[in-house]
């Protein structure tokens, strides 16, 4: 088993050169602490919309790659967002999502994922060509590399700890990430 911040940190460099989108809470603190970059947008409350606001973002910057982080518990709470992701099949869209079988931002109550239910074979089911389940670091890097170089909508399930960083508020603000991530975007 991996701990998120250090899969985040081994696969920072793709990060680095892609549109990011992240799910709130713990997974937006600790990609901040490895480091911000105006190109990542923290999605905040919209729990499960993260996919669908990358979607979005495929779309309308098809020249761009974008990656989304998501969380076990965020997908569950929607779970269609997969079959519409599957549906248009953005090529330039790379679905990873941390799975530690817990909401951990909110206290940590665990979610299906701890009682079997496999968010790769759910994806697979709902039409995302390409799934795999990393549960090692090495497995996940080479599962990210390999997303890039095929060039197709994968959605990677990364197992993880549910451990998360000491602080979740970060001195970004919301606002600031929102007007500074639109600006970028419009230079592309
Ligand atoms: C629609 C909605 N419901 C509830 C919340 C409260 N909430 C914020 S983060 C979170 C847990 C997220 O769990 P997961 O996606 O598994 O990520 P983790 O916190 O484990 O990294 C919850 C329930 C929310 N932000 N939005």
């Amino acid at each position: 088993m991996m701990r998120r911040l250090d899969a985040l940190s081994a696969i920072y460099p793709r990060l680095q050169e892609s549109i990011v989108v992240t799910i709130m809470g713990a997974v937006a603190a600790e990609l901040q602490s490895i480091g911000h970059q105006p190109n990542f947008f923290y999605l905040q409350h919209a729990m499960g919309l993260a996919s669908s606001m990358g979607l979005g973002i495929a779309l309308s910057r098809p020249s761009q790659r974008v990656i989304v982080l998501d969380g076990d518990g965020s997908v569950l709470m929607n779970l269609g967002g997969l079959t519409t992701l599957a549906r248009y099949r953005p090529k330039n869209l790379i679905h990873i999502v941390f799975d530690n079988e817990s909401l951990l931002s909110v206290g940590g109550f665990p979610t299906a994922t701890s009682t079997g239910s496999d968010l790769a074979a759910i994806a697979h089911a709902a039409g995302v060509p390409h799934t795999c389940t990393a549960t090692e670091i090495e497995a996940l890097v080479v599962a990210v590399n390999d997303a890039i170089a095929r060039h197709d909508l994968a959605t990677i399930v990364a197992k993880v700890e549910a451990v998360g960083p000491a602080a979740y508020v970060t001195d970004l603000g919301l606002l600031e990430n929102r007007f500074e991530f639109q600006r970028w975007l419009r230079q592309r």
